[in-house]
């Protein structure tokens, strides 16, 4: 049986950018995949948090985690600090990783560009996920596109420890979606959907009430030619909105621009605002009930025992082959 890992940061409310990109997968492979799902509280350190939101968000993230359908019977999900392996090997893997690939990292130089005094963890943050990925042997990490090149890093660790030191790590495949790998931001549909965009409406959040759906849907741009047409390029905006429902509606984009022949931006909102809130009414309605349950956190802390397991074994394979320790 392969085995998946992935994990989202708790850093602010799930977009359906996360949810199409990454989340959407999480599911759809745990019935023929050994799953491990993280909710990886040590990433959102890299910048500043405060303690108690993040202590918050950390359970939301793993109750939105079961609301979309993950089933810790199925799947191993855990927090990352709860797990001291992933330090571990990060420090190891910080010796076998250079200063040049770090720094050329476009994530990094996007969010340096954000802080006014950029933590060393900003920095090193993809060696991190390096860890987290090579700890559990993992074979496929499902995410969205902008962690392609941090995939990339993580399989050229791999590659270079197995040179240095003998067979050490499995070297994992990203996964990416054909249709919301990468969700644009509804205000400026030339960057990425992302939780720290102070603009609310330039996001819609898996828990945002559907009338603040219809608000950011309505309220998305397009352009001035009115004409519902595929083409990122020239029409950024109308074809996100199009990618959005595609993904949500499992029709192709041709189809959607064939059945919208003749209608204007409004009516495709409206269906669209219909569509979106179809598909997240289920997941509103079971999230609330989680989230107040006593099995969540027992659940977390099962998923920890289970994931140490596995961590250890890697963390005894590593240090044999490298020389450390007695
Ligand atoms: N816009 C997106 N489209 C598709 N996938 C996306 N992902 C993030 N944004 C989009 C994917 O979601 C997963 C979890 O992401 P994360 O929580 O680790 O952090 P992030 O990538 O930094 O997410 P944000 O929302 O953009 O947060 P900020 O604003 O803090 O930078 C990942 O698999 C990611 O690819």
């Amino acid at each position: 049986m392969s085995r998946v890992f992935s994990g989202v940061q708790p850093t602010g409310n799930i977009h359906i950018g996360n949810y199409l990109g990454a989340l959407r997968q999480f599911v759809d492979l745990q019935n023929d995949s050994e799953c491990i799902y993280c909710i990886v509280d040590m990433h959102a350190i890299t910048v500043p948090q405060d303690p108690k939101e993040l202590k918050k968000h950390i359970l939301d993230v793993a109750a939105l985690y079961m609301a979309i359908g993950v089933d810790p019977k199925k799947s191993i999900v855990f927090v990352q600090s709860d797990v001291k392996q992933h330090a571990e090997l990060g420090w190891i893997l910080n010796c076998n990783t250079y200063m040049g690939e770090l720094s050329r990292m476009t994530q990094y130089k996007q969010k340096k560009q954000k802080s006014e005094n950029p933590s060393v963890g900003l920095f090193d943050y993809p060696v991190l996920m390096a860890s987290d990925i090579l700890l559990y042997d993992t074979d496929t990490v499902p995410v969205g596109n902008d962690q392609k090149q941090h995939i990339e890093l993580a399989r050229d660790i791999a590659i270079r420890v197995n040179g240095k030191y003998g067979k050490t790590f499995v070297v994992p495949d990203g996964r990416f979606m054909k249709s919301g790998a990468r969700v644009m931001s509804l205000d400026d549909p030339t960057s990425k959907m992302s939780k720290s965009n102070p603009n609310e409406k330039s996001r819609i959040c898996l828990l945002d009430e559907p009338n603040k759906v219809k608000k950011a849907i309505m309220s998305a741009t397009t352009d001035s030619e009115g004409v519902i047409r595929y083409s990122v390029k020239e029409k950024p905006g109308i074809s996100n909105l199009l990618d959005i429902y595609s993904a949500f509606s499992g029709k192709s984009v041709a189809k959607l621009v064939k059945e919208y022949e003749g209608h204007g931006y409004g009516d495709f909102k409206k269906d669209l605002v219909e569509v979106v809130n179809q598909s997240l009414d289920p997941i509103r309605n079971r999230y609330q009930e989680i989230r107040q349950s006593q099995e969540l956190v027992d659940s977390l802390k099962e998923g920890a025992e289970k994931a140490s397991e596995i961590a250890e074994k890697t963390i005894k394979r590593v240090k044999k082959n490298m020389g450390l320790g007695l």
